[in-house]
């Protein structure tokens, strides 16, 4: 039983705690969420009851784990609504989602002079993988600058992306600018090209319903502890003609077809690219936490992150001496907002929020090139999430307050 959105801080016991003696407002779900009960409670009963390895086992506990496995494959299909189970691949996270497009499609589809397109403000997990991948192949790495506000500059996109691009690789929300980027926009944009999309799905699928069909995204990926799910477990999907003719990832139990001393041939999708034994548990707790958020529906879920935003982005942007990054209309802002405070490295301000209880996280938040191109080394991040209340946002900004006040920020 699931409580309704305003009530779901009881299903989450991590947050009934205090914090250097306050009340604690976890405001750093942008690096990872936190867990309900429903969700503690489908591993305690996975490991109880069902715990065995897949796909290889006839006795009862292997039939059981396999379903238990297939089951939750089922769950983010139709929370993602991808046309076919077999196009989601299980992962380690979204990390590893974007590392296996990269080593495989990659490997096989950009070559010498070709080109690849992603944007300044890519998690360096959606960067990484395709500047390595572009200086193996003496392909090109092209970047989409940002509008002032934050956004991605569209005009630059259809500049960027070319007949010679091949792979167009752009996050669906920003982890530092919580802006929101047109991914069906720019789908369509790399097929006219010839091109590929892959979209970085991280801050995006947690918060918002994801379509890939209506997106018309090949391939997307994205983590399940920013969804309240145990960690080392994340998705890839991909479209299925596009998942068959890509080369496996790993090599190993479970991806094959048959293995003879000379040669091997390889299993069907999405088994040829879950080589070994994978994060059964994991799987598991992924399928609870889509239970726990289409039971919460994720239209409800958005709404609420969306109020919050409405509620405290005009209060930060009214704090003198506080510069807010990203768009300024809360509209166009998800439940992810980057600040500095003037005169204070952003590791000082959140060390000081701490000690008021609230947790937020500061650093580069893995983007350096987008933090040189806004020009700076690292900000403070505060994220919102489902179990966030105004209560929090309050105690954010008396905590901003009470910072600038001992640091004495505008007074000298
Ligand atoms: N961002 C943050 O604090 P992993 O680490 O594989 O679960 O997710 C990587 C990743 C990829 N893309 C985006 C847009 C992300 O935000 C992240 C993870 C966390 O912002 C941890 S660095």
């Amino acid at each position: 039983m699931v409580n309704k959105i305003d009530d779901v801080q009881q299903d989450f016991p991590i947050l009934n705690q205090r914090v250097n003696d306050e009340r604690l407002a976890y405001l750093d779900n942008a690096a990872t969420a936190q867990r309900p009960r429903q969700v503690i409670a489908a591993l305690t009963n996975f490991y109880e009851t069902d715990n065995a390895n897949v796909h290889r086992g006839v006795h009862t506990l292997a039939e059981r784990a396999t379903k238990d496995y297939e089951t939750a494959r089922q769950k983010v299909q139709k929370f993602i609504n991808a046309p076919s189970a077999d196009e989601i691949i299980f992962t380690k996270g979204c990390t590893d989602s974007l590392n296996l497009v990269a080593a495989t499609y990659g490997e096989e589809n950009v070559h010498e002079d070709d080109e690849i397109v992603i944007s300044v403000m890519e998690h360096h997990s959606n960067l990484i993988p395709w500047q390595q991948l572009a200086a193996r192949k003496h392909a090109t790495l092209k970047y989409i600058e940002l509008t002032e506000d934050g956004e991605l500059d569209m005009a630059d996109a259809k500049e960027k992306i070319t007949d010679k691009t091949k792979i167009v690789a752009i996050t669906h929300a920003s982890n530092v600018l919580g802006t929101v980027t047109p991914l069906k926009e720019l789908a369509d944009l790399a097929h006219q090209h010839g091109a590929v999309i892959v979209g970085d799905g991280a801050q995006a699928v947690p918060h918002m319903p994801v379509d890939v069909q209506a997106l018309d995204v090949d391939f997307y990926a994205f983590s399940g502890h920013k969804m309240m799910s145990p960690m080392g477990i994340g998705v890839l999907y991909g479209k299925a003609d596009l998942l068959r003719a890509m080369p496996p990832y790993q090599y190993g139990g479970e991806m094959i077809a048959a293995v003879h001393r000379d040669q091997s041939s390889w299993a069907d999708i999405p088994f040829k690219f879950e080589a070994g034994t994978q994060n059964i548990a994991g799987a598991v707790g992924l399928g609870a936490a889509i239970d726990y958020l289409t039971s919460l529906g994720m239209a409800n879920v958005q709404q609420h992150e969306q109020a919050l935003v409405d509620y405290v982005l005009p209060k930060l942007l009214a704090i003198p001496d506080l510069v807010v990054y990203g768009p300024h209309d809360p509209a166009k802002h998800t439940g992810v907002i980057a600040f500095n405070l003037k005169g204070l490295h952003p590791h000082d301000v959140a060390t000081a929020l701490d000690m008021d209880g609230v947790a937020v996280r500061a650093g580069h938040h893995c983007a350096q090139p987008l933090m040189e191109t806004l020009n700076l080394t690292a900000t403070a991040r505060a994220s919102f999430y489902l179990y966030n209340t105004k209560e929090d946002a309050d105690q954010l900004i008396k905590a901003i307050n009470e910072t600038k006040e001992f640091f004495k920020i505008g007074t000298i």
